[in-house]
C-alpha cells in the first residue's frame, strides 16, 4: 500500500496518476497548503523541504517528483510507466524527466514562489524574464514533439508526458499558456483524456482545465 500526500493542483498529480496507471493500491493524505501543514514538524519529518509529492511505501518516505516516478516504473515494470528498464528509449525518458524537473519545474517555483528571490511579488522585469524562459522551453518541446512525437519518447506514453501535461497545466493563467504551442497542446490533450486523469481530478477536485480537443 502507497500513501500519497498531496495537495490539489501541485506536482503530486503526476504521481497520483501513475500510482492509477499502475492500478496500485494506495491511499491519499491531503497537505493543507492553506493552513501551511506542509512545513508542519510532523511533515518535515517525512519531506524535509517541506513540499509535496511525498510517497510513502512499507514505512519509507520518498521524495522528488522524477525520483518517485522512476521508483514507481521499477515497482511496476509491466504498467508501461517508462520504456524498459535498460533500453536506450528508457535512457531517453530518465532524460525527460530530468529535463522538465531542471528547467520548467524549477522556473515554476520562482514563478509561484516569489519570496524564493526575495520578493513578496515579481517585479515587472523579472516577470517578463521568467515568461522568455518558459517560452523558450515550449519551443523546444515542441519542435522535439513534431519531429519526434507524439510523445516525448514517440509513440510510447510515458510517465514524462504526465509531467509535461502537468507542467503546461500550470501555465493557464499565464499570458502565454502552453496549450498555444500545437504539437504540447495535443500531447496534453489525449493524456487529459484518459481514464487515469479524469480519475485523479474526481478524487484531489482540482480548478478545472480543459487543455483543448486531440485531432
Ligand atoms: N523538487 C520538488 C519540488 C516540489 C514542489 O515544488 N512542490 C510544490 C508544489 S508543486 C510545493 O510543495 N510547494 C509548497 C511550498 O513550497 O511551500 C519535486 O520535484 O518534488
Amino acid at each position: 500500500m502507497y500513501t500519497l500526500y498531496y495537495a490539489p493542483n501541485t506536482a503530486s498529480m503526476v504521481v497520483h496518476l501513475a500510482l492509477l496507471e499502475a492500478q496500485a493500491a494506495y491511499r491519499l493524505e491531503k497537505v493543507d497548503f492553506s493552513l501551511r501543514a506542509q512545513k508542519d514538524p510532523a511533515y518535515l519529518a517525512l519531506n524535509p523541504q517541506g513540499v509535496v509529492p511525498t510517497l510513502v511505501h512499507e514505512g519509507v518516505a520518498y521524495q522528488e517528483t522524477p525520483a518517485i516516478l522512476m521508483l514507481l516504473a521499477e515497482h511496476f515494470p509491466d504498467a508501461g510507466l517508462m520504456p524498459a528498464a535498460g533500453s536506450i528509449a528508457h535512457a531517453r525518458c530518465r532524460e525527460w524527466l530530468f529535463y522538465l524537473s531542471h528547467n520548467l519545474h524549477a522556473t515554476y517555483r520562482l514563478w509561484f514562489y516569489p519570496e524564493t528571490l526575495g520578493h513578496t511579488e515579481l517585479p515587472a522585469a523579472l516577470r517578463e524574464a521568467l515568461q522568455m524562459r518558459m517560452a523558450g522551453f515550449w519551443d523546444f518541446l515542441e519542435t522535439h514533439l513534431q519531429n519526434n512525437g507524439p510523445y516525448l519518447c514517440g509513440d510510447q506514453l510515458s510517465v514524462a508526458d504526465f509531467y509535461l501535461t502537468v507542467l503546461m497545466r500550470w501555465s493557464r493563467h499565464m499570458p502565454r499558456p502552453a496549450t498555444g504551442w500545437r504539437a504540447l497542446q495535443q500531447l496534453a490533450a489525449r493524456v487529459a483524456q484518459r481514464p487515469s486523469w479524469q480519475l485523479m481530478c474526481e478524487r484531489e477536485s482540482p480548478e478545472p482545465w480543459h487543455p483543448g480537443a486531440p485531432a
